[in-house]
């Protein structure tokens, strides 16, 4: 039996990345609700050859709705996750808001499927599971196979990060902005509080005590969480670049066990969800244009990390679709999964 599903916040950028997904991957269900906010109810959107009146999100929305992808923000899914979960819904959530609660399971499907014991639609019951951060989930994707294999003592992460990350209206003003700075005119900031056209500028997630930003803190706290290991030293540094969906990450990798290059680029090819790029001849590798709208990691770039002794370090540059993998098609996989 087909479950019913609902989407919410389905106007945004991972919305609608979510009903392309659940095409592409021929999702089965029996109905399908689309939700947002009060400004889009009453919309219709065409899903599948047939019209879809977008509808306000609400406490009565998820009567009846055995899976909800929700993207609408932290704070919309803290005030709905639980009551849909309480209604018997369970919600694939890519917000923040329940990532490190312990009683949430933090899902790669390629990484860590087993965190998702006992949770099936049909099971009786509802909950929530939470879909990483975005940069988490592409940067995992290519390490976590190296990592099985040698495991990673430490690991330092530099990003380039696309406009999607912060939604679409960051998308829009980053192409706004363009055509202004090129026609000469003072580039419109609504969504970053500076210049993002030919720019780039530290991630705009909020600095914590300790100096990090929020985007750099959870590298650190869900690559732990899905690992399931305390003590993997992660540090990171995250920066939005002028790039439209999809974001690129420079990792710095410290093994416990050798791991030589020629092994750990065999090891990625056979990688699930991974496509390996890595033409040196040419100077080909991962571009973030490249993986959009694509569902691979693309990982290259694979070297010996020459400030470390023999085979215990390596250097790898990976680039992912912030909007598919970063975020719809990792929840759908999820929801795949509770079938
Ligand atoms: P709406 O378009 O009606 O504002 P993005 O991440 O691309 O910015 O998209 C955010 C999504 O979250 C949109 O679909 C947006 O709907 C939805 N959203 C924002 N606020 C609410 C709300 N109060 N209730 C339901 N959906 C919301
Ligand atoms: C970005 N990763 O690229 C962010 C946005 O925790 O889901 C998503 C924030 C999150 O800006």
């Amino acid at each position: 039996n087909a479950p019913s599903i609902a989407v919410v916040g389905v106007t945004g950028a991972v919305g609608q990345e979510f009903l392309s997904v659940l095409t592409d991957r021929d999702f089965p269900y029996r109905s399908l609700k689309l939700l947002a906010s009060k400004r889009s109810a009453g919309k219709t959107v065409k899903f599948e050859n047939r019209n879809y009146t977008v509808e306000e999100l609400n406490e009565e929305s998820f009567d009846g709705i055995d899976i909800a992808l929700f993207s609408a923000g932290g704070s919309i899914s803290k005030k709905y996750g639980p009551v849909a979960a309480k209604k018997g819904t369970i919600v694939v959530d890519n917000s923040s808001a329940f990532r490190m609660d312990e009683n949430v399971p933090l899902v790669i499907p390629e990484v860590n499927p087993e965190a998702m014991v006992n949770l099936k639609v049909g099971c009786g019951k509802g909950g929530i599971i939470a879909n990483p951060n975005c940069s988490t989930i592409i940067c995992l994707m290519a390490v976590t196979p190296l990592h099985r294999r040698a495991k990673v003592k430490r690991m330092v992460v530099s990003t380039y990060q696309a406009a999607s990350g912060a939604g679409a209206a960051a998308m829009e003003e980053l192409v706004q902005q363009t055509r202004e700075v090129l026609d000469g005119k003072e580039p419109t900031c609504n969504i970053f509080n500076q210049q993002y056209a030919f720019n780039l500028f530290s991630h705009n997630a909020p600095i914590q005590p300790n100096g990090y930003n929020e985007e750099e803190m959870k590298l650190v706290k869900e690559t732990r969480k899905i690992w399931s290991d305390m003590g993997v030293k992660v540090t990171a540094t995250c920066i939005r670049v002028p790039v439209m969906r999809a974001h690129a990450e420079s990792v710095n990798l410290q093994f416990e066990k050798p791991l030589d290059e020629d092994t750990a680029r065999n090891i990625l090819k056979n990688a699930p969800g991974i496509v390996v790029v890595d033409d040196r001849a040419s100077n080909r590798f991962p571009t973030p244009i490249e993986v959009s709208n694509k569902d691979d990691v693309a990982v290259g770039r694979v070297r010996r990390d020459v400030s470390q002794d023999g085979d215990y370090g390596l250097d790898i540059f990976v680039c992912g679709d912030q909007i598919r993998k970063g975020a719809a098609l990792n929840a759908v996989q999820i929801a795949e999964m509770l079938l």
